[in-house]
């Protein structure tokens, strides 16, 4: 905060816009939008237990997944802000099979697409623990005036322009980051507005927590299984075990992770092979925040934001976090990474 005065996201945001002259404002407009969208979803998050809104759809996503009710609302409701967005070309979900076009002029004027996991860590909505909106925006790459088509979603997270996630927590925040740097507003109901609390966010360059789905060691390599033994017993650098802490919410656990340090893993395994968390609406987004912050995003074999996706709901291996701890982690499973 500057001298205590509240900076809203907008301030904030148009602030930025202005340190280069050439730019539009229509990132910062995009953003506002995103931000609203992130405010209605908050506010049915927040009075889950209330209305009619827990539990299951009854319906499956494209990749067989069951949706909540929650799933289809913030889905909904991002796609609906966003059409009506003068900056927005389309967008592509993680709930839905395909891309969506919004053909009116103004839309297929519009530079930018966007793509989210409306509402991650679906797992945690019924017992009300974290969960979150990841998005990322990208310049399209198709020609203005048309409808934008796929090959504006499959470009590779090296491309992203802007990306951030809304985590609906204790308090509800957006963390937004641009190559330039990583910032966290917090929702103040009062006002209703995101104001800026985190400015500047580093990711520590060490930390002391794991967080990984350990259930599923017996499906892990052996370079998996040797890194958790080295993260409870043989981590003699740190003179103690690290600590596991695991939400099962990728927003939840990578906040933790951007703000204390550590790292986040979801490897692949004997029964996905490819892991299981989403490029383009879950890996790329927060490999592009955390490394804007100084960490790493990596597959095992690949920067994450180097992968070029193929396909809309491709899935990859995720090694996430402070620098060191993936370094290290890295150099456990990289022989067998190589030898495939
Ligand atoms: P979702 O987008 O359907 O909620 O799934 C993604 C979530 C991540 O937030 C989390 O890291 C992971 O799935 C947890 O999976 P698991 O229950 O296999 O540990
Ligand atoms: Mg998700």
């Amino acid at each position: 905060m500057l001298q205590g005065k509240l900076i809203t996201l907008d301030e904030f945001t148009i602030q930025e816009t202005r340190k280069f002259p050439q730019a539009t404002g229509e990132l910062s407009s995009l953003l506002r939008d995103i931000a609203l969208a992130g405010k209605v979803i908050n506010n049915k998050v927040r009075t889950a237990g209330l209305s009619d809104v827990l539990g299951k759809q009854g319906s499956s996503n494209i990749q067989g997944e069951e949706q909540m009710k929650l799933d289809v609302l913030a889905d909904e409701t991002l796609i609906h802000v966003l059409k009506g967005s003068t900056d927005c070309a389309g967008i592509a979900s993680e709930e839905n099979d395909d891309h969506v076009s919004y053909e009116d002029t103004f839309s297929a004027n519009s530079k930018y697409v966007v793509l989210f996991d409306p509402l991650d860590g679906s797992s945690n909505i019924d017992v009300n623990a974290s969960i979150g909106t990841i998005f990322s925006i990208y310049r399209r790459v198709s020609e203005l005036g048309k409808p934008c088509t796929e090959a504006d979603f499959l470009q590779a997270g090296n491309k992203l322009m802007a990306a951030g996630y809304i985590i609906y927590g204790s308090s509800t925040m957006m963390v937004y980051a641009t190559k330039l740097s990583v910032n966290g507003f917090t929702l103040d109901p009062s006002i209703g507005e995101f104001c800026l609390s985190h400015p500047n966010m580093r990711i520590p360059e060490n930390g002391k927590i794991y967080s990984l789905n350990q259930g599923n060691t017996i499906k892990y390599s052996e370079g998996m299984k040797a890194y958790l033994n080295y993260c409870m017993e043989s981590n003699k650098e740190e003179g103690r075990p690290y600590s596991h802490r695991y939400i099962g919410s990728m927003v939840g656990d990578l906040h933790r992770t951007l703000i204390k340090g550590g790292i986040f893993i979801y490897p692949a395994d004997k029964s996905s092979p490819k892991g299981k968390l989403r490029l383009q609406y879950e890996c790329n987004p927060m490999t592009f925040i955390v490394e804007a912050a100084g960490g790493i995003g990596h597959c095992g074999y690949e920067r994450v934001l180097d992968v070029q996706p193929t396909e809309l709901h491709q899935r990859v291996p995720i090694f996430i976090g402070s620098k060191n701890m993936v370094n290290k982690a890295l150099e456990f499973v990289k022989e067998e990474v190589a030898a495939g």
